[in-house]
């Protein structure tokens, strides 16, 4: 009897044990391992002639590109095409296209760039995956009474976040659920620089502001905060700037419209791809404004603007991110689309909480944003401790 069983989604590295084991010589090896890995990768925004040419580049090295119709009459201005082929392929191509016209030059170095990312995600500082604890300084039952005891108990809650496991800690003043009012500068700044300023002494690890305002960031950084979280991603007046004035890491998140209104109509052409065009818009920007390449960490917002399916798809897809270069961080948790999925509250979606948390960092995530620290913890470990 034979044994056939499918082996895929191998690394470089598995992939020449394999052929190691197989009995192969070295010669073999370096021949036949970057034909064992294949990807799929899309790209947009190119001239049609340009469209063309990979395609034949890659029929040439018997690989395949498809374009739309449209491309092959030269009948559209601007093409999207899906490559496909084996690495060993991709070397091939990309040696071609360099020397082609119509800029692909430059796709030959941002398909170079993005397989490079997509097999060696980003991850902060000493490796792993990094949980931000979330502190929400906004008045709600745990926060009721004076401004004195809610800077207290927030500080606790952060002290035991912090000895729960926590990498960072991300302080919030204006909430950003559906529905959710704005919040005047005043009124942040009342609730999150005490915090800032008593905890930032008594805590050894980072502390994020979650802001879209650039007086707060300012505010929160000289208070003692390390790094900035803005769900607007970068586009209130003067935010960019700030935070390159700043020096300080950034997190740049997507969100389809405001708060107050953002659940009730959302959509999206292919909400993967429209996130993409976004993180790459706003990167260009951070980037002009003067913020550094290692300080951008990019969000696709799970709940901002999207519905379940959309969700559902950038979970699922969430490997695609990871192509651009920059770490991404993840925040779903207790989020309503586990209440749409389960069917239950806010306070019963641990365990739903902690099956997307598994499944980020299957995919690459590089930070999660979490209410349940010591939980989330124990999940990261076990699913890096099976990738090994
Ligand atoms: C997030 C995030 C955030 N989420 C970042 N910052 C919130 N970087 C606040 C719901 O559908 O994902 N990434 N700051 C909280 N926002 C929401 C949104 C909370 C939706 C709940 C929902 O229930």
């Amino acid at each position: 009897m034979f044994e056939t069983r499918v082996v895929s989604e191998l690394s470089q590295k598995e992939i020449r044990d394999l052929l190691i084991d197989l009995g192969c010589d070295d010669e073999g090896i370096e021949i036949m391992a970057p034909k064992a890995e294949h990807f799929i990768i899309y790209a947009k925004n190119l001239d049609p002639r340009a469209a063309n040419i990979t395609k034949q580049e890659f029929l040439s090295a018997g690989g395949e590109t498809a374009v739309a119709w449209k491309t092959l009459d030269l009948s559209i201005e601007k093409s999207e095409v899906l490559m496909m082929g084996t690495l060993a392929q991709y070397e091939r191509v990309i040696k071609k296209l360099r020397a082609q016209p119509f800029d692909l030059e430059i796709l030959a170095e941002e398909i170079e760039r993005s397989v490079e990312s997509y097999k060696n995600r980003i991850y902060p500082s000493d490796g792993g995956c990094e949980i931000m604890g979330i502190l929400n300084v906004t008045p709600d039952s745990f926060f009721d009474g004076g401004r004195y005891e809610r800077t207290e108990k927030a500080v606790e809650r952060a002290l035991q976040m912090e000895k729960n496991g926590a990498d960072i800690i991300d302080i919030g003043g204006e909430s950003t659920r559906p529905g959710s009012e704005r919040v005047s500068i005043e009124k942040e700044l009342e609730r999150v620089i005490p915090v800032i300023e008593d905890l930032a002494p008594r805590i050894d690890i980072p502390l994020s502001i979650d802001t879209h305002k650039p007086e707060v960031a300012e505010e929160a950084v000289k208070a003692g905060a390390d790094m900035i979280n803005d769900v607007f991603g970068l586009r209130t007046e003067g935010m960019a700037k700030k935070v390159a004035d700043l020096g300080v890491p950034v997190v740049i998140m997507h969100m389809q419209g405001r708060p107050k209104n953002m659940q009730e109509n959302p959509s999206y052409r292919d909400v993967i791809t429209d996130i993409s065009t976004f993180f790459l818009q706003r990167i260009k920007e951070a980037k002009d404004a003067g913020i550094e390449d290692n300080n951008i960490i990019i969000d696709p917002g799970i709940g901002f603007g999207k519905r379940l399916e959309h969700n559902l798809e950038i979970l699922k897809r969430l490997n695609e991110f990871t192509s651009f270069g920059y770490p991404v961080l993840l925040g779903a948790s207790r989020k309503s689309f586990l209440g749409e999925i389960l069917g239950k509250r806010a306070d019963e979606r641990l365990f739903g909480s902690l099956a997307v948390a598994a499944s980020a960092v299957e995919k690459g995530a590089s930070y999660l944003r979490v209410h349940d620290v010591k939980e989330t913890r124990d999940v990261i470990k076990t699913v890096e401790a099976i990738r090994g």
